[in-house]
């Protein structure tokens, strides 16, 4: 047995370590951890698939994504549920503070068996988000993970990728009143299937209703979703210092989850999803190739000068250049692919 099938075995095997070092692997830049990558992902997926029910949870930096990822992943595992735990977010690979904040705010649940938590490489984060979320989510899948939590911040629209990686999506907003909304942008309301306003206790309690109410009724503004059944989605408050809040919140995830299974519209959203994300890795790769096989960068930078003396990009100068360095890149392209296959 080579070393990706040990690796193979152990994943499905459910051993937290192997889990790791393949994300580790999937995550690398390296030829020869890609290449391994890619032999491990043809392994894993040559037997039974395994999947999960995958929920992102989105929210402003503070709103409480990780208490709340905390507790309801301690809800479950204590049932016997396995739930992996990935954390996407952006602000904190500026800051390196919510990686801190989210060790402790998830500190109970990493000690639990049947957990796994893994952050995101910030380096990973900043060139483009969670380049290899759906990798990953492939990797926990296999590893048995019943559920998996993906917690993203809506900053660099990580939450629209995120949101494409996902069964359901679950937007948190803390309980400020009459605040239009928050400012919370339209197009992340059209992506939520429930919205959750946290902090629902003690004095923000009232405030926390009220703005529920607020995002119900702006969700009824929306056309009506064929992937959604009667009431969805919905709004609702939570508080993890309420248990019955974080089970009626679950209970709300699951009720979405059978129905969609049921109804083939999970099935559908992620056809569509890894349909998306095939395409997305096909055109970067290519760009990819075409940089490295064109001295783009240069022809650019010669572009730039011109502009820097005429001022505009609206000169007959520049619009020749541009032409002719289209044309002798795309020949440049057509010889090497020539000479590839040729070789
Ligand atoms: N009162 C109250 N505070 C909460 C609740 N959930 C989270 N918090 C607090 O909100 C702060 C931010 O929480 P955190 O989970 O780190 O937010 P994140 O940045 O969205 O992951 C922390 O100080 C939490 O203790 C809640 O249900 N009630
Ligand atoms: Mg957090």
């Amino acid at each position: 047995m080579n070393n990706c099938q040990q690796l193979a075995q152990e994943i499905r095997a459910g051993n937290r370590r192997a889990l790791s070092r393949a994300i580790t692997l999937a995550e690398s830049t390296h030829r020869q951890h890609r290449n391994d990558a890619d032999s491990l992902f043809d392994i894993l997926s040559a037997a039974d698939i395994r999947q999960s029910l995958r929920i992102a949870f989105t929210g402003a930096p503070g709103v409480g994504k990780s208490t709340l990822i905390n507790a309801l992943g301690l809800l479950l595992t204590h049932q016997g549920m396995k739930v992996a735990v990935l954390a996407v977010d952006p602000t904190s690979a500026h800051t390196g503070g919510s990686i801190l904040g989210d060790k402790t705010r998830m500190d109970i649940l990493s000690r639990e068996r049947l957990s796994y938590i893994r952050p995101s490489p910030s380096r990973h984060i900043l060139g483009g988000v969670a380049k290899h979320t759906r990798e990953v989510i492939f990797l926990c899948e296999q590893a048995g993970y019943d559920f998996i939590f993906v917690e993203t911040t809506g900053v660099g629209q990580s939450e629209t990728k995120v949101g494409q990686l996902t069964d359901i999506f679950v937007l948190l907003v803390a309980p400020a009143a009459g605040d239009e909304l928050q400012g919370v942008k339209r197009g992340i309301m059209e992506l939520a299937d429930i919205i959750a306003v946290t902090k629902a206790d003690g004095a923000l309690k009232d405030i926390a209703r009220q703005t529920a109410a607020e995002y119900q009724g702006a969700l009824r503004l929306f056309a009506r979703r064929d992937k959604d059944p009667e009431k969805f989605p919905l709004t609702c408050t939570v508080s993890v210092q309420e248990t019955a809040t974080i089970n009626r919140l679950w209970q709300s995830v699951v009720t979405l989850g059978h129905w969609r299974q049921s109804h083939g519209m999970q099935k559908k959203i992620r056809i569509e999803q890894d349909s998306a994300w095939i395409h997305s890795r096909l055109h970067e790769e290519i760009v990819k190739a075409i940089e490295m096989q064109t001295d783009i960068n240069q022809k650019s930078q010669q572009i730039a000068r011109i502009i820097t003396t005429t001022g505009t990009a609206f000169s007959p100068e520049v619009r020749g250049q541009l032409r002719t360095a289209i044309d002798s890149s795309l020949s440049s392209i057509q010889i090497k692919s020539k000479e590839a296959l040729s070789s």
